[in-house]
């Protein structure tokens, strides 16, 4: 985010944007419609091969009995059409794998997924390790389509799998000094070709953080998978955030630690430069970063040819998170 930039050229792998992608972006538009369809009957599944393009993956037994029960479409896309899976997988921020966009694709094949476990510790009563398989053992899931706005003025809208924050956070029952809540990813420099590189300026591991009540909000999940699918690994596997109305680099990757905290944590790209990425890091068309506007963004696919801009709306539409920030200056708190 520091060292490519301007979000205009940002794009180059999709100026040549094959046909192939249009045209399954027209068949996912017919497909999105039929599926809002299927959603109005209650308790009716959806098949997640309705997603064109999807490449099948091997999936642990943990995640097939879980997917099984999926809610289906628990939050619609609305009218917008869902990025096609290619995009989402093939076009990703995810630094330990390098700064391109393509090298998560190309590289983060080598993190070692099996076995995970998430340490949970902190201002918690019940602090512990877990395997991935118990952490999301006691959780349904439901399938939420959100749109994901990175701070570099691109966005997606994705098909997530996963289940609300708020609901592990209860079971692992937050102290009376809990404020905050940070989030770590795994740091395994031998599988990481960007952290080996020492090329990028980033402190690992990477560190995130929201305010407990962000945290508990029913919007940020925990997601698992995308696409009816297993999270590929460029995505974040095995357990990843994602806060819907904040900028990309908010929704933490590969996750292994989980603390809750009563300071504020100092966050990864707050770190680097804290007058360009502020801890809140809300979806803002007002606020511009100190080098680009934010008032717009490019929604991908886009080509040099027929290039998607649209506006950019307060915290990325989802309205309904503005009551935390009531009394809040959002141009100091940005
Ligand atoms: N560990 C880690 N998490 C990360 C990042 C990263 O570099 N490392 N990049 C962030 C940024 S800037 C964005 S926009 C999103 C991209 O998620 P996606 O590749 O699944 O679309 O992941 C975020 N999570
Ligand atoms: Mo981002």
């Amino acid at each position: 985010m520091l060292i490519q930039i301007p979000p205009s050229s940002a794009c180059r792998e999709h100026e040549v944007t094959p046909e192939s992608i249009y045209l399954s972006r027209r068949r996912l538009l017919a497909a999105a419609g039929g599926l809002a369809a299927m959603a109005a009957l209650p308790g009716h599944a959806q098949d997640p091969s309705a997603y064109p393009d999807v490449e099948a993956a091997k999936s642990p037994a943990w995640f097939d009995e879980k997917l099984a029960g999926t809610r289906w479409q628990a939050v619609t896309p609305g009218n917008e059409a869902v990025t096609p899976f290619q995009d989402a997988t093939h076009y990703n921020n995810f630094y330990e794998f390098g700064t391109n966009k393509g090298d998560p694709a190309r590289n983060a094949g080598q993190l070692q997924i099996e076995p995970w476990t998430v340490r949970i510790e902190g201002e918690v009563g019940k602090p512990g390790t877990y395997s991935i398989e118990d952490l999301v053992k006691p959780h349904g899931l439901e399938e939420r389509i959100y749109r994901l706005r990175c701070v570099e003025a691109w966005s997606m809208v994705i098909p997530w799998v996963g289940f609300p924050l708020a609901d592990l956070l209860k079971r692992v029952e937050p102290t009376s000094k809990a404020k905050y809540v940070s989030f770590e990813t795994r740091l395994a420099p031998e599988e990481m070709t960007g952290v080996r590189s020492g090329f990028s300026l980033i402190d690992w591991p990477y560190i995130e953080g929201l305010r407990l009540d962000e945290a508990m909000h029913p919007l940020t999940i925990l997601a698992v998978g995308m696409y009816g699918r297993i999270l590929p690994n460029q995505n974040g596997a095995p357990l990843r955030l994602v806060v819907p109305w904040k900028y990309g680099f908010k929704s933490i990757k590969s996750i292994v630690r989980i603390s809750l905290v009563s300071e504020q944590p100092a966050t990864t790209w707050q770190s680097i430069a804290a007058e360009e990425y502020g801890f809140y890091s809300n979806v803002n068309p007002e606020v511009d970063h100190p080098r680009w506007s934010q008032a717009h963004e490019r929604r991908l696919p886009s080509g040099l040819f027929s290039p998607n801009i649209v506006p950019t709306r307060m915290f990325n539409g989802y309205d309904e998170v503005a009551s935390l920030y009531t009394g809040l200056d959002l141009r100091k708190n940005y």
